[in-house]
């Protein structure tokens, strides 16, 4: 991907990112959703029914994100951002913290980090690296004794600062997309936004996602393969 200086670059990454780090991803075999059905433990209504269930579920993943450790496709994209500064916005729909881990300063997880949570009343998200796994230890609310979820943004909730997202697109000049099966909107819908700006648009990652006929270059190959030398 040839980068000029002029060029702003604005990285959007899925599951497939942190995939060979040893995380699950959604869809793919083994993937988290053939465990857990989405409805059960990734929407309001499931949090509503079961927060028993849902807080399981996010311990299940604090505990698999602390396992992991950045792989070469996020340190690949630490060392772009060094290189490019301000001309660099990284967009990701995961909620793990591998990317900040592997040295990224400038990233905005568009679905919320499981390393946050935040009262149901107050709204304020805080750090919690906590597990509950039991009906008593569900975390309440030490302010208002409300109950305490996951700061993660669940199927029916608009992601976290589109503006903000909406803005880096619009000053872009290139759009590079890494290990996301393009199922999922609005980030799914990226693309459409930056072909419409006429900016050239790359996806990498070992299978053609589902919104593959809006990309400009299609890479195929596993991210820490291809993001090295790519970048
Ligand atoms: C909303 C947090 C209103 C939870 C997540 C339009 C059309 C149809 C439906 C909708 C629509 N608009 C909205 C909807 C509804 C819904 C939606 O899109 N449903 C789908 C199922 C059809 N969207 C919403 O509800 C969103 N909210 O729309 O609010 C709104 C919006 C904007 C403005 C105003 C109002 C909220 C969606 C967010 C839900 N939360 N995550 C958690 O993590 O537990 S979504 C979750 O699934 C991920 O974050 C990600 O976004 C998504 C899909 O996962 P991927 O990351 O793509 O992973 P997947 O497993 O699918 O694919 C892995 C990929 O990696 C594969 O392609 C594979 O080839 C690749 N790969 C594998 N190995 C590697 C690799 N790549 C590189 N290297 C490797 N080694
Ligand atoms: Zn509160």
């Amino acid at each position: 991907m040839i980068l000029t200086p002029h060029d702003r670059l604005f990285v959007l990454t899925g599951a497939g990112i942190s995939a060979e780090s040893g995380l699950a991803t959604f869809r793919g075999s083994g993937g988290l959703w053939n465990g857990y059905r989405v409805d059960q433990v990734a929407t309001p209504e499931a949090w509503h029914a079961d927060p028993e269930l849902v807080w399981r579920f996010y311990s299940m993943r604090r505990r698999d994100a602390l396992a992991a450790q950045p792989n070469a496709a996020h340190l690949a994209l630490a060392k772009i951002e060094h290189k490019l500064a301000n001309n660099f916005y990284l967009c990701t729909q995961n909620v793990d913290d591998l990317h900040e881990r592997a040295g990224s300063l400038r990233v905005h997880h568009m679905h919320g980090s499981v390393f946050q949570s935040r009262c149901v009343q107050c709204r304020v998200p805080f750090p919690d690296q906590g597990v509950y796994e039991t009906a008593a230890e569900l975390p309440m609310c030490p302010e208002c004794g409300e109950a305490v979820r996951p700061h993660i943004v669940w199927f029916g909730e608009i992601p976290l600062d589109m503006d903000g997202i909406y803005r880096e697109l619009e000053q872009a000049t290139r759009l590079l997309v890494v290990g996301t099966s393009g199922s999922v909107y609005p980030a799914a819908g990226f693309v459409h936004v930056a072909s419409q700006r006429g900016i050239h648009t790359v996806y990498v990652g070992p299978e053609e996602p589902s919104n593959a006929d809006a990309f400009d270059e299609i890479i195929l190959g596993p991210a820490t393969t291809v993001l090295p030398g790519l970048l």
